[in-house]
């Protein structure tokens, strides 16, 4: 964690997801920037500490999510079904829940929203494309379909109301890369927290898509085109890769897994 700064405000912000893997790291980040910090989830929360409010909401829940959003300033959204899963539950969470997102944002005046993406909104490009910000999503499944759902309806709302929506398509975001392709699509923490702080302060967003991957030396995404936001990665999966290439064996190369980059995702499910 760094630049704690109490002086610079991020204003009042809503993290929905607190309670989620990534959630948790960005609770006690964003607090100390932020006038407040409303936090929500399906799950359970810790109480409110100073300059929090804990709200417990179904995303699918319109009315809630109304309330949810009222004297907001930002949102980053992190709340949703994370993986892939069968239709029902993300047809609620991560559609259903972008539609009562958006509703809620533009009938609450909310500026600016921070929706948390995934690189499988794009995991059937091959693991030798690089591809950029305007490249067209290409999901890997059901899950990221919705992903690709929450690009284009976060890109109505701008063009029809103006409200900004940066898309964050992370990678692997974990303490640490734990396979070969985390060598490729690793974000650390304090890099999610950077990427965060710099959507949520960039003077000008409009809608826009970034890359949440750290600064590494194998990549396949290139975030020329969002330099705007002003991110700057600092860490790096390099020191991890001598370790995971002598302790895991090579990838069959004929197995869709290591051709596409979304790995496993492109053949895992159908669910019923
Ligand atoms: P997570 O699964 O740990 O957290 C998601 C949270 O959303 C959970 O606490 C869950 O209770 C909540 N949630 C699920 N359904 C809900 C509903 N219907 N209403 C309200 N809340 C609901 O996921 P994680 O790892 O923290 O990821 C956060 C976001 O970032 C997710 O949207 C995920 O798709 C996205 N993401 C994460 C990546 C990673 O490496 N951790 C990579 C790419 C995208
Ligand atoms: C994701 O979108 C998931 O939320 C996360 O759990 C990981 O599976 C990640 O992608 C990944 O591709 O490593």
């Amino acid at each position: 964690m760094e630049n704690a700064n109490p002086l610079l405000s991020l204003g009042r912000v809503l993290l929905t997801g607190a309670a989620g893997g990534l959630g948790r790291q960005l609770r006690p980040r964003l607090r100390p920037r932020c006038t407040l910090l409303r936090l929500s989830d399906i799950a359970g929360l810790e109480p409110a500490g100073a300059g929090e409010e804990v709200v417990e909401a179904a995303l699918e829940d319109a009315a809630a999510v109304h309330r949810l959003l009222q004297g907001i300033d930002a949102v980053v959204h992190m709340g949703g079904i994370s993986t892939e899963a069968a239709w029902q539950p993300i047809l609620h969470a991560n559609i259903v829940g972008l539609y009562n997102l958006y509703e809620a944002a533009r009938k609450n005046g909310v500026r600016r929203v921070l929706f948390a993406s995934s690189n499988h909104a794009c995991g059937f490009y091959r693991q030798d494309q690089v591809i950029a910000t305007d490249t067209p999503p290409r999901p890997d499944g059901l899950y990221g379909l919705s992903k690709a759902f929450g690009e284009d309806i976060s890109r109505l709302y701008w063009d029809r109301y103006g409200i900004e929506t940066l898309c964050l398509r992370i990678g692997s975001c974990f303490p640490q890369p734990t396979d070969r392709r985390m060598l490729s699509t690793w974000m650390s923490y304090d890099d999610l927290e950077r990427l965060v702080v710099a959507g949520l302060t960039a003077p000008v967003v409009g809608h826009s898509v970034i890359y949440g991957i750290s600064d590494n030396r194998s990549r396949w995404y290139d975030n020329t085109g969002a330099a705007h936001i002003g991110y700057r990665p600092q860490d790096s999966s390099e020191p991890y890769r001598a370790a995971l290439e002598a302790e895991q064996p090579r990838p069959d190369p004929q197995d869709p897994a290591t051709v596409y980059q979304g790995g496993v995702f492109v053949r895992t499910g159908p669910f019923e």
